[in-house]
């Protein structure tokens, strides 16, 4: 616009043409006519002001003539300092980021629905579980722990998994991992842990990484690390997807049904779609070709309709004064208590239906805390645990800038809440009444104290001197962790293998190594070996290994074909050839959510004939870690599709990452051209599109081709 524009007001005040009259949103107000209230008014939908009009305003709600050029004294003259719109804009860019999370930083999340099944009432008072098919909006956010806010999904590390439940009783957050165990016990060593864990102070370097010095140093000193390291270096530490990814709340927690008995009981998420890995190679070239790998993977899910599902599982134990479960200290975070003898029971299903609308306002500010806990289901006294209670909240106060961060829409509960707590920085309620203490004369004493509401202790019995020391029970460090080496198959076992010596290998102290090798020496002679053979080092004599029995639940190996849901198969085509595998295949195996993606040498779309196909993928834009299956059309042989390197490339990555590779009639030329050996476990020789289709359902089902991946590891 310019100066002398029509539309600029004219002495007398009268601006000509005015403008048409505003639709203003509706003004929302809670029962006492204050403005919005958190809590009360919580469905109430998106924040008006989050640009729902047409209209470009500044904050205060005035229109804006040009937002693309500032105010100057001329067009080649400097800015002028009453330029509103141009200090307020940059202004409040330069405070658009908050501190990212100390830990935990990198996340995806998602909305969604928890079903309870009802069959939880005999051990919990918890409304959301104990009611048959009571339904409860949840929050999940996923996460990876060590890398920033930018860094790559596919790292190896523990991930994060955080949900807030919005139950009617208020808000319920199970704070857990995808690990049900975890390095330390108690909470004093969490900045070590992390601080050992992070890159290197001096160059910041490496990131998202725990293949380097100081991580390792901490874990060959600190023995009770063992079981999560194993954890950490097996292939659950790189998820195919957050959709086939356990959760574990890790911590026992100790819960209260409505008759008073109470049981200590573990949390576990089970995923519909089965516990499924990468591989190593394949996890690191996601983090150049596709660092939002899982990220884009859960939101493309939702949004497909394929919404990711997890039944909810308790491991329920009495609640013995000893605190311990056939021999295993229950209070101790590093144990865990093997599902075969005392089974997870399903309680609920959850389901995540909605993508956020808008990640910061969500998925970064969304705030959980161990202590949320609602009416039933109480802590326990392990150390770790009690340590969290204080920092979660102590963080989000300064993550999220004041004591007022329960009043953003991703935290109201969806429980009315008429606390006492006042002002403080980022308030938005507009408190009505005088009255904020108690007890109170003037507002009749109200709110009032509920004697059966969240927070009534459990009177559990503690007395015992004041001293900094583990019960003794805390010293065995060793015996789970070769629990679970011993409960993995051969490939997983060669995967663990395969990731402490690379690990150890990124670690320049010898001193280090040497440390680590004898700690592996107390989980197993083997491992040990192993690793020290691809080191180049000594393997230490271990002691006389402990006797365990190994708990199969633990090995991902499937004993069969599972659902495939959002499982993708990369079809390679060339114009001319057979186009006609892409149609059979979707309606193969369409209906269970499998998709189809067709690939090729150039973009726009593929011809053969009378028929064509969309291409939705070029060898340019694509990288083998987008498929769970590749089939080479007949017809590629000889194309430029079937002679680019790029899909010698893509079917070798294929085959070495153990997915189903299926050659349709003379498509078999193109995996012969890109060498992979004939017969091989999971690969497939077919004429007819049919055959091509029932060999991948059940490939895709079993996640991998164990047989391949035994005989490229050895194992
Ligand atoms: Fe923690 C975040 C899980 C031990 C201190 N933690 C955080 C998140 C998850 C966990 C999933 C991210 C939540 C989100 O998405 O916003 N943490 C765990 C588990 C632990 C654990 C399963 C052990 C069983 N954490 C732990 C200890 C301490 C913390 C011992 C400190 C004494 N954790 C934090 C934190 C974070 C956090 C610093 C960072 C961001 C946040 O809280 O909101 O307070």
């Amino acid at each position: 616009m310019t100066a002398n524009s029509s539309d600029q007001p004219v002495p007398g005040g009268v601006v000509p043409g005015a403008p048409e009259p505003r639709t203003a949103a509706p003004a929302r107000r809670g029962p006492t006519g204050c403005p919005f209230r958190p809590g009360v008014d919580a469905d109430d939908g998106p924040d008006p002001r989050a640009q729902a009009g047409d209209r470009l305003t500044t904050a205060q709600g005035l229109r804006v003539d040009d937002t693309d050029h500032s105010l100057k004294a001329g067009p080649r003259g400097p800015l002028l300092m009453e330029d509103h719109h141009f200090r307020e804009k940059i202004t409040h860019f330069d405070h658009e980021r908050i501190p990212e999370r100390v830990v935990h930083a990198r996340g995806a999340g998602a909305h969604g629905t928890f079903r309870s099944y009802g069959n939880a009432a005999s051990v919990t008072r918890a409304a959301f579980l104990a009611e048959a098919d009571r339904e409860t909006d949840v929050f999940v956010r996923f996460s990876t722990v060590l890398g920033s806010r930018g860094s790559a999904d596919t790292v190896r590390d523990v991930r994060g998994f955080a949900t807030k439940f919005y139950t009617d009783e208020g808000v319920f957050d199970l704070v857990g991992n995808n690990f049900p165990v975890f390095f330390i016990q108690d909470a004093v060593k969490f900045p070590d842990i992390i601080h050992a864990g992070k890159p290197h102070p001096d160059r910041e370097i490496p990131q998202a990484q725990s293949a380097h010095d100081t991580f390792w140093d901490f874990i060959s000193l600190h023995t009770e690390s063992t079981h999560m390291a194993m954890w950490a270096m097996s292939d659950r530490a790189i998820p195919r997807s957050y959709r086939t990814m356990e959760g574990f709340g890790v911590h026992t927690f100790r819960l209260q049904a409505a008759d008073g008995t109470t049981s200590l009981v573990k949390f576990h998420w089970k995923p519909v779609l089965g516990v499924h890995s990468l591989v190593w190679e394949e996890a690191q070239i996601a983090q150049g070709a596709d660092p939002d790998f899982h990220r884009r993977d859960l939101a493309d899910a939702i949004d497909a309709g394929a919404f990711p599902q997890w039944e909810l599982g308790l491991q329920v134990m009495p609640d013995t004064p000893d605190e311990t479960f056939e021999g295993i200290d229950l209070l101790d975070p590093t144990k865990i208590v093997p599902e075969e003898l005392c089974p997870v029971q399903r309680v609920g299903i959850m389901t995540l239906h909605a993508n956020p609308t808008n990640y910061f306002a969500e998925t970064e500010q969304v705030a959980f805390h161990v202590d949320h806990l609602v009416r039933g289901i109480h802590v326990t006294n392990d150390p770790l645990m009690q340590g969290r209670l204080f920092s979660y909240l102590d963080t989000q106060l300064s993550r999220l800038g004041g004591p007022n961060f329960a009043q953003l829409p991703i935290n109201r509960p969806h429980a009315p809440v008429d606390d006492m707590l006042r002002d403080g920085m980022h308030q938005t309620a507009v408190h009505s009444g005088v009255v904020a203490y108690k007890p109170n004369a003037i507002d009749g004493d109200r709110p009032t104290a509920s004697p059966d509401g969240a927070f009534v202790a459990v009177p559990t019995r503690v007395e015992g001197a004041k001293v900094k020391e583990n019960p003794v029970s805390f010293s065995d460090h060793f015996t789970q962790a070769r629990l679970f080496w011993l409960s993995l198959s051969p490939v997983e076992q060669a995967h663990e293998v395969e990731a402490y010596t690379f690990e150890l290998g990124k670690c320049a102290s010898d001193e280090v190594r040497a440390r680590m090798l004898a700690s592996l020496a107390r989980v197993d002679d083997d491992l040990a070996r192993r690793v020290a053979v691809g080191l180049g080092m000594q393997a230490p004599e271990g002691p006389e290994p402990a006797e365990v029995q190994p708990s199969p639940a633990l090995s991902q190996k499937p004993s069969e074909p599972g659902r495939v849901d959002g499982r993708v198969v990369g079809v390679i085509v060339a114009d001319d050839g057979d186009l006609g595998i892409v149609s059979a295949l979707r309606s193969a195996l369409g209906d269970e959510g499998v998709v189809v993606r067709v690939v090729a040498a150039h973009g726009g779309e593929v011809v053969s004939g009378a028929e064509r196909e969309t291409v939705e993928r070029t060898l340019l834009t694509t990288r083998s870690i987008e498929y769970d299956a590749v089939v080479v059309a007949d017809g590629t042989a000889g194309t430029p599709a079937g002679t680019d390197p790029r899909t010698v490339v893509l079917l070798q990555e294929a085959f070495r990452h153990g997915k189903a590779i299926a050659a349709h009639g003379s498509g078999q030329g193109v995996l012969v051209a890109a060498g992979l050996p004939d017969g091989a476990p999971g690969v497939t020789l077919v004429d007819d599109a049919g055959a091509v289709a029932q060999s991948l359902r059940e490939a895709l089902g079993l996640h991998r081709s164990w047989e391949r991946l035994a005989m490229l590891a050895g194992a």
